[in-house]
């Protein structure tokens, strides 16, 4: 499968409390990063999103049962935790939408964000279509792939460039977002990426 310039990757969430070690750390997480950084040039549109939390949302706990609505505190804007992962390889041109940054409202989707229009501005390129990556597959990636066919996008989730929370939740999270038309594919099968793809790109954690 050809990328091609009315493709976007959305790559969801890599951010270091969500790797291994991470205050919310999924197993595996950080695995994904060299399948990311080889896709990454690929794409003429990146987005990345980031879990932007204030320090008292309502999604933390003090005994957090890892699942919805109870977790532990974790990407607390501007601390280290919610930082993107170090050595992802972050495009000059990637649009970043930071979403979960209001105390009393949880954001899994990146199309819910306040502060940002993702829909508007994959819609300003000609995107039809989006590839997903990131963490975690039951929760943000998820819910940003049934946002993304909801919307009209056609969507591929990169199944060896997401890890999840739970094994049962990450089952769910394929049944529910294959009844709604995502499919799931492998990284092997993006080869190309389209003439004039960028690849000018900023390692995260270096200023
Ligand atoms: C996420 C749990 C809590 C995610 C965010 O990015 O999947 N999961 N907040
Ligand atoms: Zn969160």
């Amino acid at each position: 499968m050809d990328v091609t310039e009315r493709d976007a990757l959305i790559a969801v969430d890599i951010q270091v409390d969500f790797l291994e070690g991470g205050a919310l750390g999924v197993a595996e997480g950080s695995r994904i990063l060299p399948i990311v950084n080889r896709l990454m040039p690929l794409f003429r549109h990146v987005a990345l999103t980031r879990d932007w939390h204030p320090p008292d949302h309502l999604s933390f706990t003090e005994n957090p049962a890892y699942r919805d609505r109870s977790w532990p505190a974790h990407c607390v804007q501007s601390t280290p935790g919610a930082g993107f992962a170090p050595g992802l390889l972050i495009p000059t041109h990637a649009f970043t939408v930071s979403k979960g940054t209001h105390v009393d409202r949880e954001e899994y989707s990146s199309f819910q964000a306040m502060e940002a229009d993702l829909t508007g501005w994959l819609r300003a390129r000609g995107v039809v279509r989006v590839f997903l990556a990131g963490l975690a597959t039951d929760y943000c990636v998820r819910f940003t792939a049934l946002d993304a066919a909801r919307q009209g996008f056609q969507v591929c989730v990169i199944e060896d460039a997401v890890r999840g929370v739970a094994p049962q939740t990450v089952e769910e999270a394929w049944h529910e977002m294959g009844a709604a038309g995502v499919r799931r594919i492998h990284s092997r099968e993006l080869l190309h990426g389209p003439a004039g793809a960028r690849s000018d790109a900023m390692p995260a954690g270096v200023d």
